[in-house]
Formats: structure tokens, C-alpha cells, sequence
């Protein structure tokens, strides 16, 4: 994704610092001291102007971004806020374009160029100064999303279930991605992408954090963004049960979610019930990510939901 180049976003006083020191360095050019001041503002506000600028383009555009990239951004910062930060940012940067060259010609009329010099930078600094919070909040936004993993295009499996069922332990056994597994709920708090080669192709695995069964507008931004990996990126979803309730959770609860997550989305759904080192349930396809009992026979079952989609690709007409 084009996140991992967003620079970092520079504070107001790094902004100013630094165009003041590129008008000072055209300063010195000028022979004639009151053109000197007059150059000065006009070079501060530029700078400004163009530093501000770079900002704003260095973030993607919000409304034609994949759609589970933009739901990740609006789960976790609202995209009203980012854009409204974005926002504050070309306001001051048009205050500058617009404002600086009328201030840079009454410091040449002035009887005072020195004095009105002063008093233009301060406007100037005013203004960066009052999107302050805009530059410190934008950077937070790209000191995460830089970080957001890359999904692709391929067939994607997301695993999902409730928290503590052994999601990461089964995306560690039969994919590149190696998340952390602990005996605790909600160990997996964003999105981890790994790959499993099959033949000369790949599947790709999308661990999750732990779901409840609750009305969504009780869900965390935890749980939210898993809902959004689920409607955005899957091909196919693998809902994962722990029948021993050693995760925590009832089993009617779980199964609830499970009904949930079908009716919420178009893609296949299959079921898995781990830890079936600990409890069997009938009727299920049964594994243990501890003894590795099944696991094969829950990727044979992906498999052939990959080949089946391939084949309804081919039998889309053009
Ligand atoms: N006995 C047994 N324990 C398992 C099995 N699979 C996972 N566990 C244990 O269950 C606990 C939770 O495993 P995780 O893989 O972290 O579960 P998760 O669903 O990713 O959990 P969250 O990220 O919190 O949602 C860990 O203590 C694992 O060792 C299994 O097949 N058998
Ligand atoms: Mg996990």
C-alpha cells in the first residue's frame, strides 16, 4: 500500500524552523537591505506554503482508497477527523499563499521594514502554530497506517470466531504469518496477513482479533476491524469454535456469532471446532492446532473453495 511512504509529518515548529532558515539563505542574497526584508516574508510564506502542501499530498486520497483500508481508518480515528486535520492544513496553507505577498509589500512600503518584518513572521507563525494539533494528530495517523499490512489480490481466507479460540495458533501452523498466541482473550488486536504455498500458487490467511456476539454498535475498534477484514477482503471465511469453552466463552455464544457472520456476508463460510485434543464435537470438522489432528482436512476444504471460485470465474462471460 502507498502508506508505507508517507513521510513523517513535521510539527509546527520543525515547519517553521525550517523555512525560516531558507528565507534567511535568500536574505543574504540581497544587496539592498529593505528588499532584504521584503524577500524575507516573501520566502518564509512560500516555504510555509510548500511544506504544508507536501503534507497534504503525502496522505493518500481517503474516498478512493480500498474500502477495508478506509473502514480500518474510520474504526480507528474517524475519517471525519482526518480529513478535518487534512482540512486544517490547506487552510493554512492557502492563509499563507494568499497572505504573504500583501505582507511581503508593506514591509517594502513600510517606514519600518525591520519592524514590520517581525510582525508578518509572527502572523505566519500563528497560523502554523494554530494547526498544531492537525500536524501531531496526522503524524499518529501515519505512524499506523504506514505500519497497516499489505493484502493483495489473491484468495483470501479470513479467520474469525470468538477471542481465545485458537485463530492465531492455527494462522501460525499453516501460514507465513507468525502472530502471537496466548491464553488470554483479545491476544490478536489488528489485522495479521500470512501466506501458505499451494503447488505453484499461494492462499492468503488473515488472522483477526476476537469477536462477541453483540450488537456491532457495542463492538470495539478491536472487534470492528475484523468485521471489516470479513465484508472487505475475504474470499472465503473460516469461523473457528472452541467446544471445551476453554476460551471462555459459551458454546451457544459462539455458534450465535457463527449465524451472524453467515448472514452477514456473500462468501462461503466453513466451520472448524478446535482443540479437539480436549473436546470432540460431533457433526464438525474437528482439529487441534496442538496435535495438528485435522488441520489437513480444513485446508482441503479451503482448497476446493478456491478451486470452486476459480471455476465460477472462468465461467464468467468476457
Ligand atoms: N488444548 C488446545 N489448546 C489450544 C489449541 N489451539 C489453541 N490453543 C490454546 O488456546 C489459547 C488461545 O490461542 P490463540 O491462538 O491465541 O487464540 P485466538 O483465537 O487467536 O485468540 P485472540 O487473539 O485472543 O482472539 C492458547 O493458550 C493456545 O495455546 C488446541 O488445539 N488445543
Ligand atoms: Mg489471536
Amino acid at each position: 500500500m502507498e502508506f508505507e511512504t508517507i513521510p513523517t509529518v513535521p510539527t509546527a515548529d520543525e515547519i517553521l524552523d525550517r523555512s525560516f532558515r531558507r528565507a534567511a539563505s535568500k536574505m543574504k542574497l540581497k544587496k539592498n537591505k529593505d528588499r532584504a526584508n521584503e524577500e524575507f516574508v516573501r520566502a518564509v510564506s512560500q516555504a510555509i506554503h510548500d511544506r504544508l502542501v507536501k503534507v497534504m499530498q503525502s496522505f493518500p486520497e481517503f474516498d478512493t482508497l480500498p474500502p477495508f483500508y478506509r473502514d480500518i481508518v474510520d474504526i480507528k480515528w474517524g475519517l471525519d477527523h482526518v480529513r478535518k486535520a487534512l482540512g486544517g492544513v490547506g487552510w493554512a496553507a492557502r492563509w499563507a499563499r494568499t497572505h504573504g505577498p500583501g505582507l511581503a509589500y508593506q514591509t517594502r512600503k513600510s517606514e519600518d521594514p525591520s519592524q514590520i518584518r517581525r510582525r508578518a513572521v509572527a502572523r505566519l507563525s500563528s497560523v502554523v502554530h494554530q494547526i498544531e494539533d492537525d500536524l501531531l494528530f496526522l503524524n499518529e495517523v501515519r505512524n499506523v497506517i504506514r505500519k497497516l499490512p499489505h493484502v493483495s489480490n489473491e484468495f483470501t481466507v479470513v479467520v474469525a470466531g470468538y477471542p481465545n479460540v485458537g485463530k492465531s495458533s492455527f494462522i501460525r501452523l499453516v501460514s507465513t504469518a507468525t502472530p502471537e498466541v496466548a491464553s488470554y482473550p483479545f491476544t490478536t488486536k489488528g489485522i495479521i496477513v500470512g501466506h501458505r504455498a499451494i503447488g505453484r500458487e499461494r492462499m492468503q490467511f488473515i488472522d483477526t482479533p476476537g469477536v462477541l456476539d453483540r450488537p456491532p454498535q457495542e463492538r470495539s475498534g478491536i472487534e470492528r476491524q475484523a468485521v471489516a477484514a470479513m465484508i472487505n477482503l475475504a474470499s472465503a471465511i473460516l469461523v473457528i469454535i472452541d467446544a471445551s469453552e476453554h476460551c471462555g466463552y459459551p458454546l451457544e455464544d459462539q455458534f450465535r456469532l457463527l449465524h451472524e457472520i453467515e448472514e452477514m456476508v456473500s462468501v462461503p463460510v466453513i466451520t472448524a471446532v478446535n482443540k479437539s485434543d480436549i473436546t470432540y464435537f460431533d457433526g464438525y470438522i474437528n482439529m487441534s492446532t496442538e496435535t495438528g489432528e485435522g488441520v489437513d482436512e480444513v485446508l482441503e476444504n479451503l482448497l476446493a473453495l478456491r478451486k470452486r471460485s476459480e471455476e465460477e470465474c472462468q465461467d464468467i462471460p468476457g
